[in-house]
């Protein structure tokens, strides 16, 4: 018994120790490479939890608040940025929702317009967020699928970031009330007897505005706050590259913000801000220049831009808006829906074989949309530059509701001819024919897909959907030109 024993202790440290040892270390040597190698970059500031801990709190609290069901969430104002969820709408949104809290002592809560599922479409948006110290943002922060089981929409205090129409699904018991309005989208004029602040102004990223709010109100954001709205200024302007995007108020905000970013102490080890003085300011030429800067922004554009793992339902999803018009031009003013998708990959790259009428059309009928415009943006493959293409689809076989005096059934072929006039004569989308899919990514459109009409083109690398957006809704409700239908 007793050599038994010592015999099998002799087993364990002559023997099992030994290679269990040996497992770890050759297990290591795979790592060490990818460890020494890992890129000197930004990632390495120390983040603190500052923001994440208040996200989780107030997200915490205010579903405390919804579900006791007592009335108390109406205490809470709730902040969104638009529908698309980019990184803008949602800086912008968690910013504010932290400068009403603070500066304001208002209770607000940041409602992120997605599914918490859908959030790793946006891979930009995960990286700014870690970043930022916000390592689990499906936990810390609130969005549409936390909500869906509440009708009805349980606060009606909001505050519009990024856009300034309140979205038709927030039907709240009392009548909503618009608290903010911030945003750099063409202005549709609502809520001017009671958002305050009510700035809408163009500019190239919405958080840029948030910024000068944070500086009006003398508040300092926390460094992941910063490095947040930084984020999203820097991919919506290009980092800041002259002659883009950007415009004044975009090159102030980044240049106020870097310094009090988790990036301020690589940008002064660079020479770009300096160390003694707290109060400075970057310059934004050269904070255009700095590498920090330059590596931040490919960083998040190529995040951006990985999407090729995404198959075409996620694509035309992924970033996209919705509108409703109201024909003017037809007796019974129906109302039809349209949808814009926002999509960074050429169309020859998915959409070929019928791909785009065929996941375009589900997505129409999962949307009840009457129109749908898919909107791509790429760089050429030779010389690398911008391009984009535009593909619409108009679905015939929808009737909007309506009733005609004379029982006259919606004409969609009238919708469709008038929304290809408006597209090729507009002065500012320069819309040409596609050379090889004008009439659709299959030859037999008309065979394959008889409900729908489909006309495709490339047009001016620069206009965005901020562009095409407020050209749709006149080309479709208002009179053409000549005051023809
Ligand atoms: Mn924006």
């Amino acid at each position: 018994m007793l050599r038994r024993c010592s015999a099998s202790r002799y087993l364990l440290v002559l023997i099992v120790f030994p290679l269990i040892t040996a497992i770890y270390w050759l297990s290591t040597i795979g790592r060490l490479p990818k460890i020494m190698s890992k890129p000197q970059h930004h990632t390495l500031a120390p983040v603190s939890t500052t923001l994440a801990d208040f996200l989780a709190t107030t997200k915490a609290q205010y579903l405390k608040d919804v579900r006791s069901g007592n009335g108390k969430a109406e205490g809470w104002t709730v902040v969104m940025g638009n529908e698309a969820g980019d990184l803008d709408s949602l800086a912008s949104s968690v910013a504010f929702s932290w400068l009403r809290t603070h500066v304001s002592n208002q209770p607000t809560i940041s409602l992120i317009q997605m599914n918490g599922e859908d959030l790793n479409l946006r891979a930009e948006n995960m990286y700014a967020l870690s970043l930022a110290g916000v390592s689990r943002p499906k936990d810390d922060l609130l969005f549409i699928s936390d909500l869906s089981e509440f009708h009805p929409f349980p606060s009606s205090k909001f505050a519009l970031v990024d856009h300034n129409r309140l979205a038709p699904i927030f039907v709240p018991a009392e009548f909503p009330s618009i608290v903010a309005v911030v945003d750099h989208h063409a202005d549709e004029g609502l809520y001017e007897d009671t958002a305050d602040p009510r700035l809408i102004a163009p500019s190239g990223s919405c958080a840029s505005h948030v910024f000068t709010l944070l500086e009006a109100a003398k508040s300092e954001p926390p460094p992941e706050l910063a490095t947040l709205l930084l984020s999203a200024i820097l991919i919506d302007t290009d980092g800041l590259k002259p002659g883009g995007k950007a415009i004044d108020i975009d090159r102030k905000a980044a240049a106020f913000l870097a310094p009090k970013s988790t990036i301020a102490s690589l940008l002064q080890s660079q020479g770009f801000v300096s160390s003694n003085d707290t109060a400075s300011t970057a310059s934004a030429d050269s904070l255009f220049k700095s590498g920090v800067i330059q590596s931040l922004t490919e960083d998040l554009s190529t995040k951006k831009n990985d999407v090729f793992h995404l198959g075409p339902r996620d694509l035309l999803r992924r970033d996209y808006k919705e509108y409703d018009f109201t024909l003017s031009w037809h007796a019974s003013k129906p109302t039809v829906r349209a949808g814009l998708s926002t999509v960074p990959v050429k169309l020859r790259d998915w959409a070929v074989d019928g791909k785009l009428e065929a996941e375009g059309e589900a997505w129409m009928k999962e949307r009840g949309l009457h129109i749908l415009g898919v909107l791509t943006a790429y760089r050429g493959a030779k010389k690398g530059k911008r391009k984009r293409e535009m593909a619409w689809i108009v679905r015939t076989d929808s009737p909007p509701s309506y009733s005609s005096p004379d029982g006259d059934e919606f004409d969609f072929d009238v919708l469709a001819e008038r929304l290809w006039g408006g597209l090729e004569t507009d002065q500012i989308l320069e819309a040409k024919e596609h050379k090889k899919f004008a009439n659709g990514t299959i030859k037999s459109v008309k065979k394959s897909f008889p409900h729908l009409r489909v006309r495709v083109y490339t047009q001016n690398p620069q206009a965005t959907r901020k562009v095409t957006a407020p050209a749709l809704k006149a080309i479709v409700e208002t009179l053409g030109v000549n005051g023809t239908v």
